[in-house]
């Protein structure tokens, strides 16, 4: 189909796999978000700090995604909010705070030491939830937002959040899923090269999911830049595909979009939550066909631009849950 570019060269290769039975797919009942901190506007992190955040937006976002998430999973009563710590600023983020899969939340020790108080509170909403808690040694930092759910199995990015000691304890926490580390630090500089000698710019990324993320079964929507492309080139080497599979069109598939803030879309149940098209065009036009050439429902659209300022993404704001 149009819409599939697959990769299949690589580069680095770091993967555990044991057995694969009883795997929660990608169907989702329930979500955590958290409020939005009165401190936002002026303290959270940003990559760009000429940035200046507007927080009566900000709130007014969080509102409408918080929204699009209870009709993605049809019920209001599915998204659970929990209150914000305005001694946190970034508290919003609530996916780098914990990776669920299944009834296993394994809670994360945020790479920024800012944030390392935010996953306390989601590790007792978890816990009440009824998931079993695995917890990190002190020296194993992981950022929810490096670490991405295929559906079978989980990628995490090493980044300037995710250390190697982080992505082994997400290996031990689940140990019947295959996960595979992606090198995004290296992956970066080869990226670098190659946009100098196309003369286009070069961004790094603060995290994995920054730069792709699930937009359906089998399917990852991918930025369309240097480092999209080396990233998925890695991927592709390091999933669990075999190569028989592969031959077979078992392998997964990548959709390229021209702007790296769209290739974070939320994905549950047969549809996706993506940014609106008025900011995207190029890009919505793709996730559009291909969420009509694929079955899926049409997307839902949010404008979550202002949380942008601070590198939030879409998938940023929630914990799905089964
Ligand atoms: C930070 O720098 O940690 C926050 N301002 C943004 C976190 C975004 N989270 C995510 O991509 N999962």
């Amino acid at each position: 189909m149009w819409w599939r570019a697959i990769v299949s060269q690589g580069a680095m290769r770091w993967s555990r796999c044991l057995f694969s039975a009883g795997k929660p797919g990608l169907q989702f009942s329930k979500a955590l978000v958290r409020d939005v901190a009165s401190t936002f506007a002026e303290a959270a992190i940003r990559s760009n700090a000429a940035h200046t955040i507007s927080q009566e937006l900000v709130v007014a976002q969080h509102a409408a995604y918080t929204k699009a998430l209870s009709e993605l999973l049809g019920s209001v009563h599915a998204v659970r909010r929990l209150d914000a710590d305005n001694a946190q600023p970034d508290c919003v983020f609530i996916e780098d705070t914990a990776v669920v899969v299944g009834n296993t939340a394994l809670i994360c020790n945020p790479g920024a030491r800012s944030r390392q108080g935010e996953p306390r509170p989601v590790a007792t909403a978890l816990e009440d939830m009824g998931k079993h808690i695995v917890r990190l040694s002190a020296r194993a930092t992981i950022d929810g937002g490096d670490v991405l759910w295929t559906g079978s199995e989980l990628l995490v990015g090493l980044s300037s959040r995710t250390n190697a000691e982080g992505a082994m304890a997400l290996a031990r926490a689940f140990p019947g899923v295959r996960t595979s580390a992606i090198p995004l630090g290296r992956l970066s500089k080869a990226a670098r090269r190659t946009a100098q000698r196309a003369g286009a710019p070069h961004q790094d990324t603060l995290h994995l999911k920054s730069i792709l993320s699930i937009v359906g079964p089998g399917t990852l929507a991918v930025a369309d830049t240097a480092l999209g492309r080396e990233v998925a080139y890695a991927i592709q080497d390091a999933v669990a595909v075999p190569r028989a599979a592969r031959r077979a069109g078992g392998e997964l598939a990548f959709l390229l979009l021209p702007d790296a803030q769209a290739a974070n879309v939320v994905y549950a149940n047969g549809r996706f939550v993506m940014q609106a098209s008025h900011l995207y065009p190029q890009s919505a036009e793709v996730l559009h066909r291909y969420a009509q050439e694929s079955g899926l429902a049409p997307p839902l659209e949010v404008d979550c631009s202002e949380l942008a300022k601070a590198d939030g993404a879409l998938t940023c704001c929630s914990i799905l849950l089964l």
